[in-house]
């Protein structure tokens, strides 16, 4: 089977996608001409502006923006993706139910697992991490709160990173989980790489807790980069997350 793909919008392998993107200009016909040249540009060929909505109107708002219009363009690509040079973090551990990770704690590790979770920085979004921790959970799955053998305290929003690294020194904590949603000027990276340098300061390096950090914006192959011990993107599950805790944590022991 070839290896070699391309997408499709009307029929397979015509090459069409359809992309959105703002332009700080009111909704006209120079606007319109704005999209097409900055999607050809983008290498669609041709293209077609599908829909185009203004926003705002035109007056200066809070954020110094004044118009702006939201488009959407269809056109075709002459790009092709060869699979086989797709590069991903493929998942190198099993994915337990939630009774296999507690006998398996309970067995490898004989004792519980400590979690310490929390939103950093200015960041205030708290659903994601609430998503994995949190009894309710996400996607049908309870969090890591329900597991027997799990201890989690989580933290909520806007830890700063010496309050994180004092709790996780007073919960003896087994891995350290931080959620990162806001990307603007790279808060994310900078704030995970704080993080993780002040983990390193404050702990050697037998005794410093996994560091885990998810977000929808991160580059799971990132970890080396950002000093972390794993990456969580976009859709995750709390029994993901424990089936790697878990793995992660009795690899020794067994
Ligand atoms: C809800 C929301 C809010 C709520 C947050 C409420 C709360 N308690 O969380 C409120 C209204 C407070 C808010 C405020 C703001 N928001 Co807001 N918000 C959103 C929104 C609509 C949804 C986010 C969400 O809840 N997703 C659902 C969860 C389940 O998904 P998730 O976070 O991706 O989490 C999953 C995975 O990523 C992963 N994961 C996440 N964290 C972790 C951690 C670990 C350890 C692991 C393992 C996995 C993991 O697992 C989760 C489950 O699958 C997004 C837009 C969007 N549609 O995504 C904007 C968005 C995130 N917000 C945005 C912005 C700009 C803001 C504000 C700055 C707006 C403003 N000008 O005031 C403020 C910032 C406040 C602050 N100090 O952080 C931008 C961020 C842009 C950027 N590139 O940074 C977004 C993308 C909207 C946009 N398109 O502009 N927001």
């Amino acid at each position: 089977m070839s290896t070699i793909i391309r997408p499709y919008g009307d029929t397979t392998g015509d090459g069409m996608v359809q992309v959105s993107f703002t332009l700080p200009v009111p909704l006209d016909k120079r606007a319109e001409g704005a999209a097409l040249q900055l999607a050809q540009k983008m290498g669609l060929d041709p293209a077609m502006v599908v829909h185009a909505k203004q926003m705002g109107d035109g007056r200066r708002d809070s954020d110094q923006r004044g118009a702006y219009t939201f488009f959407v363009v269809y056109g075709r690509v002459h790009h092709l993706v060869d699979l086989s040079k797709v590069v991903v973090v493929e998942r190198d551990y099993p994915l337990l139910s939630a009774k296999e990770v507690n006998t398996a704690v309970r067995r490898r590790l004989r004792r519980k697992v400590n979690v310490v979770g929390a939103c950093i920085g200015t960041d205030a979004h708290t659903v994601g991490i609430d998503a994995i921790l949190n009894l309710k959970g996400i996607a049908g799955e309870k969090g890591l709160e329900s597991y027997r053998e799990f201890k989690v305290a989580n933290l909520g929003a806007q830890v700063s990173v010496p309050e994180l690294v004092e709790r996780a020194r007073a919960e003896r904590a087994d891995a350290v989980l931080v959620s990162q949603v806001v990307t603007q000027r790279d808060a994310h990276l900078h704030n995970t790489r704080e993080m993780s340098a002040a983990f390193r300061e404050a702990f050697p390096p037998q005794r410093r807790p996994l560091l885990v950090v998810g977000g929808p914006r991160f580059d799971e192959l990132a970890t080396d980069e950002l000093g972390v011990d794993r990456i969580f993107g976009r859709g995750t599950t709390p029994r993901e997350v424990a089936s790697y805790l878990v793995h992660a944590l009795t690899r020794e022991s067994t």
